[in-house]
């Protein structure tokens, strides 16, 4: 046990914390030294990740001591920020939105949810009530930039939006790894912390990693083969490999067979890929495709494992969806060393309710305004944000509601987000910094720091690569004044509710716990309210959620199952075990099967048809991902910033030479959907496949009205100027970030400096 095993006497104890920055969740040991933070290292007894931690979680300590993060809120008057207590911020969001839903409606407000609010406990435990409580369909989540995709195909496969497998790594034999690059990213929607170390076991123990990227990635360093593969030609790709199994006998479900319908219609749909024909489109060889067909077939154990890569583009549903199909027919669906689902200790959909069938998902119950988007998970793609502030009619956006959300970078035309946000009546950001997006702000209100609150992983353990429950209290105490995250969100329940900026916090928590108890418990309210006291906040709703979860003590009819108070005594976590086979019981789909062929599924795989023979782009853009860095928002602590430039755009140096680039000039790079421009370093980089090229998103630190001293002396360029709002997947609504058609133009050799 690493917990405090210091004399009384000394001034620097030991604190264990969960790193709240990335999806890994990393267990952390905070050395203390007078209360504040002097050292953060990774906690050996981690029951999850053993010790690991990446630079971030170093960085936690610069991040707490960052003079430009907000302590207080700043509330805009005539023009420029002023700071004020927490008290009159919410007055001040009280008295701006008042007039919006009075004037306009509710329907004239939003909910914008930023990709941190899931890593917060106290804001993603309330998200859901914000949003009924604002009580309109404009909400919009970094969701729609990211994984949409997967949780549609999923929702329709399985039965529920987070019913995602993922590879079992320490006990499989061959891994493909398609658009990802868990190096650097520590593992997405698969939580694997230290992959490095895992992947370097599995290849110790004879097994074998293979990359599917437009780019050598870090990740295929420590890969067996790597695959270039052109941007957005995945699910051709993929539906070939499909075709390759079926055509030499080789599909086989195994055990998944049983719970199995659309075998037939999958074999139909991906008739139509014909080898030679796909590979001369995606760039892949075929009999690389042919034979990576016959090694998932013939490993003892096989994950395919896709990620933003797959994402990001315009095919996303089907190839997400392809991914999986192909983890069936090959046998490996819930299968030991193939792609598993987690069962988490709380908050699952998939561990409640009756096992094996369920209504399903739906999408497209309602519909955004101006582009007609369909609804998926109740929100629209954020993508159209933009259009529904500036285009006026009934249901115009007024007043927006941000959660950690950098939307001015993260979101494609980031321009005319920041245009649209300026037009806004009323703007409140929770966050911690006054950046691209939260100078548009009316109220900014920051929250606790991460080593100030309370943490439990919500949403990762769905994708764990092993279940466990863990749970850290504060590391540091917060400032006198600062309200935790969930009372902050209470508190906008109450003045979206009409309860007025000074609502009674701990009684509208009680009132919104039990009514939620109410909806799944009827009648049961008053007494599991009873059990969970004298808890208020986040905490009880954890403990709720683990003692009614799968492992949980049903609040006292399982006497050794888990509570909150057990997990506690646990500061390193308690081990649930490797993964198991879930399967009938974590099926939620009216039929109880799994899907395999859902009908919008085949039928958008007629268009991935159309584009075997679409003509190729000489160049198309994609993104990257920087250890040191995370989306938008920590380019602002040089402990992370040290070492040269990393906002610069690879490019391949035969393509290079081609179009008349110099390494280390500035090139200005086009958009040839939009028109739109921006001017980057060039770095040549033969990792690069060939009309390809690669810039890392969430730079464009202009430093205008921001307050991001350091972030602003190393600005890099906006890689979303050059995204369309309008180049979606159909089927989720997610942006199509990469496979941007442009051209690159050199515009300053480094000479010219
Ligand atoms: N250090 C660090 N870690 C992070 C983050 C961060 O910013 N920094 N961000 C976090 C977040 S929010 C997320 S969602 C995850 C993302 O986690 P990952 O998906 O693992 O990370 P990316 O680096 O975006 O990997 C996407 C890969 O897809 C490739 N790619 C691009 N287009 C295509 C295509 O059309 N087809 C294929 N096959 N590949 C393509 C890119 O070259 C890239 O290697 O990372 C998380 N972790
Ligand atoms: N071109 C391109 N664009 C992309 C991507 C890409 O690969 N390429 N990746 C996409 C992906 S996967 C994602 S997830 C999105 C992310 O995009 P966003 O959802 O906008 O998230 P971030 O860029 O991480 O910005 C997070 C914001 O939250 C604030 N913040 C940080 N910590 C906290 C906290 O604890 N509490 C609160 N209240 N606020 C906090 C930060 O200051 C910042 O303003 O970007 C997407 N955009
Ligand atoms: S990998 Fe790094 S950023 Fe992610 S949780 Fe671990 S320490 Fe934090
Ligand atoms: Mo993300």
């Amino acid at each position: 046990m690493s917990s405090p095993a210091v004399p009384d006497s000394s001034p620097s104890t030991t604190a264990l914390h969960m790193c709240p920055l990335c999806e890994a969740g990393c267990g952390l040991s905070v050395q203390l030294v007078d209360g504040e933070p002097s050292l953060i290292r990774g906690d050996r007894d981690d029951v999850f990740s053993h010790g690991f931690l990446c630079p971030k979680g170093t960085a936690l300590k610069a991040l707490q001591n960052d003079p430009d993060r907000l302590r207080r809120p700043l509330i805009k008057r005539d023009g420029a920020f002023v700071e004020v207590d927490f008290v009159e911020a919410f007055a001040e969001v009280d008295r701006l939105f008042k007039p919006v839903v009075s004037e306009h409606g509710p329907l004239s407000c939003g909910l914008v949810i930023g990709n941190p609010t899931v890593h917060r406990t106290g804001l993603v435990l309330y998200a859901l009530d914000l949003a009924a409580a604002i009580g309109s369909p404009n909400v919009f989540s970094a969701a729609s930039l990211d994984q949409m995709p997967k949780h549609l195909s999923v929702g329709r496969m399985f039965g529920d939006f987070y019913s995602i497998p993922v590879p079992d790594i320490e006990r499989t034999d061959l891994l493909v790894i398609i658009g990802a690059n868990p190096m650097v990213s520590n593992g997405s929607m698969w939580s694997v912390p230290d992959f490095r170390g895992k992947a370097k076991a599995l290849r110790a123990r004879g097994g074998r990693i293979v990359t599917v990227d437009p780019r050598f990635t870090e990740t295929s360093k420590v890969a067996d083969h790597h695959h270039h593969i052109r941007p957005g030609t995945d699910a051709m790709f993929l539906a070939a490999i499909v075709r390759v199994l079926f055509d030499e006998g080789l599909a086989d479900p195994g055990l998944v067979a049983e719970h199995l319908v659309g075998v037939d219609a999958v074999r139909k749909a991906v008739e139509p890929f014909d080898l030679d024909e796909v590979s001369r489109r995606c760039g892949v060889a075929a009999a690389d495709m042919r034979s990576l067909a016959r090694q998932l077939a013939s490993a003892r154990a096989a994950a395919v494992y896709g990620r933003l890569g797959t994402c990001l583009q315009q095919h996303a549903t089907v190839t997400s969806w392809l991914i999986d199909v192909i983890n069936i027919l090959t046998g490996n669906l819930d299968q030991p060393g193939g792609a598993m689902f987690a069962k988490p200790p709380a908050f699952a959909a998939n561990t409640a309710g009756p096992p094996g069938r369920g209504e399903g998902v739906s999408t497209g119950s309602y519909s955004s305004r101006v582009s007609g988007a369909p609804e998926v998970m109740n929100q629209f793609p954020i993508a159209c944000l933009a259009e529904e502030i500036e285009t006026p009619g009934q249901g115009q956006i007024h007043g927006l509601v941000m959660i950690a959300s950098n939307v001015a970078l993260s979101s494609p035309d980031g321009p005319r987000v920041e245009r649209a946000l300026a037009k806004l009546d009323a703007l409140v950001c929770l966050d911690p910094y006054l950046n691209e997006t939260t100078r548009h702000a009316d109220v900014i209100i920051p929250g606790p720091s991460a080593l100030e609150e309370a943490h439990f992983d919500v949403f990762f353990a769905n994708f764990a690569h092993r279940n466990v429950a863990r749970y850290s209290p504060p590391a540091i105490p917060k400032p006198p004044g600062v309200p935790d995250d969930w009372e902050t969100m209470v508190r906008l329940i109450g003045i979206f509710s009409e309860m007025g900026p000074k609502v009674d916090v701990v009684a509208l928590d009680d009132d919104l716990t039990r009514r939620s108890i109410e909806s799944s418990a009827p009648g049961q309210g008053g007494d599991i309210m009873e059990a969970l006291a004298p808890r208020v906040g986040a905490d009880r709703r954890i403990d709720l959620g683990l003692r009614t979860g799968p492992y949980g003590d049903l609040l006292g009819l399982n006497p050794d199952g888990l509570c909150l108070d057990k997990v506690m005594a646990k500061p390193s976590g308690v081990d649930l075990g490797p993964l198991e086979s879930r399967l009938p019981e974590i099926l939620r789909t009216p039929s109880g099967k799994v899907e395999l062929a859902p009908a919008d599924f085949v039928d958008a795989l007629s268009g991935v048809v159309d584009d075997i023979s679409r003509e190729q782009p000489e160049c198309v853009l994609i993104g990257r991902r920087h250890l040191r860095s995370n989306n938008s928002w920590m380019h602002n602590l040089p402990i992370l910033m040290k070492g040269k430039a990393r906002c610069t755009l690879l490019v391949h140096p035969n393509d290079a030479n081609s179009w008349k680039l110099v390494d280390g000039g500035v090139a200005k790079v086009t958009a040839l959907s939009t028109d739109a421009a921006i001017a980057v370093t060039v770095e040549f980089d033969d990792a690069m496949m060939p009309g390809v090229v690669s810039l890392p998103h969430g730079w464009g630190h202009d430093g205008n009205d921001t307050k991001a001293s350091v972030a602003s002396q190393n600005p890099g360029v906006n890689f979303n100027v050059l995204a369309d709002p309008n180049r979606r997947d159909a089927l989720s609504g997610n942006a199509a970030l990469n496979g941007i058609s442009v051209t690159v133009r050199m515009v300053r050799r480094p000479s010219d400096e």
